[in-house]
């Protein structure tokens, strides 16, 4: 097992959350829907038709939720903003009751000694822009992405210290815009590759209006996620399939964020898409690299534009309720390669498992999966840094149980238990043994 003194004194333990997946309030003080809500009100998108209309009422619980962050002894937590919470069209009026609520939050975390890490986007995107024709496939987006990034440096830069733009912009361009198994609902491979574009160009223009924007100190980053690609079988077509995957899903975003060119399969995909001065206007220099990651994935050739088809694991090795593969070692292989690749220090800023346990008897959540598989990923984060990797942090992926998108409610993230009919929050044997790590217990 790991222990308190396996990490560095000054190690950041932090937990990880987003808007959709736990505020709740989804009508309230004058926000609007994303295309989250569209999607998960539409029939047979979501497990049981599962929405985030209530989640886990964060919005008017979040002082509960800082409080047990304390208690554990988090020293920081990302969450996210829901743009259609402060700007109900994406563009033009501003929500002041909604962006109060991201200043009552981020007061509360501030009192209560835990540092806010704000991330500008966790996939929902306002639906308004979408019914516009300006979403992700649309480059009329950028100039909007930026103007929100402004909005929110202004309102909150003089307390938020840490910024991040996108939240796993590989699965959302994929899920959401490939494959449609995630809002907006579209399946499309050239509405895919403009998404990966777009995505790129509003970083780069959000970035450079929150540098803009924000005090000198502001540290500023992006969360992609990486994960090995692997092919389902030997096989050449399966191999080009993982290399594929690979490009479009963990390359696509950070080789021309954080080095200024996209790979050459992205690149040759992407074609006349990439204007001269594009690859230049996305690269700005970054403060951290937000790392998320939970498992390696499969790619199996497919006969359609894109070439790949994400796949199950093989049979026979250990997988979570989600079916990831359970593989600490591609943890520690990923966090060395982020590390010397990108060049920037790295925080894990999501890691977890699902699990469906709930409370015993005595009203205790006894989560012995979740236990098990933190200790081992933590494992191969100390390895990694023992390695070289400049690994400064991790945020657990979830604070609370939350609405995990089209599998709605029956996955459970959280180090954190939430009864959703009574909104009671109690804290896992997992949250209790983070506790030890962090010093707190
Ligand atoms: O719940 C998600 C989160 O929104 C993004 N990263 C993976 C988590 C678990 O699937």
């Amino acid at each position: 097992m790991v222990t308190k003194t396996d990490f560095p004194a000054d190690f950041l333990w932090g937990a990880s959350t987003a808007s959709y997946q736990i505020e709740g309030a989804h009508d309230v003080d004058g926000r609007a829907p994303s295309i989250w809500d569209m999607f998960s009100h539409t029939p047979g998108k979501t497990l049981n038709g599962e929405t985030g209309d209530i989640a886990c009422d964060h919005y008017h619980r979040y002082s509960e939720d800082v409080a047990l962050m304390k208690k554990a002894g988090l020293g920081a937590y990302r969450f996210s903003i829901s743009w259609s919470r402060v700007m109900p069209e994406g563009r033009g009026a501003v929500n002041e009751a909604g962006l109060d609520f991201y200043d009552r939050l981020v007061d509360e975390l501030l009192a209560n000694g835990v540092a806010p890490w704000a991330c500008l986007y966790h996939w929902d995107l306002p639906l308004a822009l979408h019914n516009s024709g300006l979403g992700w496939p649309s480059r009329d987006i950028v100039p909007l992405f930026a103007d929100y990034a402004g909005l929110m440096a202004k309102r909150l830069g003089d307390r938020v210290g840490h910024w991040a733009t996108f939240n796993e912009p590989g699965v959302f361009a994929y899920l959401g815009y490939a494959v449609g198994i995630h809002a907006p609902g579209i399946r499309d491979y050239n509405a895919w590759l403009d998404t990966i574009h777009n995505v790129n160009l509003s970083h780069g223009a959000a970035v450079r209006r929150l540098r803009a924007d924000l005090p000198a100190t502001a540290r500023i980053g992006a969360v992609p996620n990486v994960q090995p690609s692997l092919p389902a079988s030997g096989s050449e077509a399966d191999k080009r399939a993982a290399a594929l995957l690979d490009a479009g899903w963990n390359r696509g975003f950070p080789e021309p964020v954080y080095l200024g060119r996209y790979d050459p399969i992205m690149r040759e995909q992407l074609g006349d898409r990439i204007r001269p001065g594009d690859e230049e206007a996305i690269h700005t220099k970054l403060d951290f690299f937000g790392l998320n990651h939970y498992s390696p994935m499969y790619a199996k050739a497919s006969g359609d534009d894109f070439g790949f088809r994400m796949t199950d694991p093989p049979e026979g090795v250990e997988t979570t309720l989600m079916g990831w593969h359970v593989l600490p070692s591609g943890f520690r292989d990923t966090l060395v390669h982020v590390s010397e690749r990108y060049g920037a220090p790295v925080y894990v800023t999501e890691n977890g498992v699902a699990d469906e346990a709930g409370p015993g008897p005595d009203g205790k959540v006894d989560d012995p999966i979740r236990v098990s598989y933190l200790d081992r990923y933590l494992g191969a984060l100390v390895e990694a840094r023992t390695a070289g990797a400049d690994v400064r942090g991790y945020f657990v992926w979830s604070m609370t149980d939350n609405f995990e998108w089209a599998m709605g409610f029956k996955p459970r993230f959280g180090i954190t238990h939430i009864d959703y009919a009574t909104q009671k929050r109690t804290p896992k044997s997992s949250y209790h043994w983070l506790a030890g790590l962090t010093g707190a217990a």
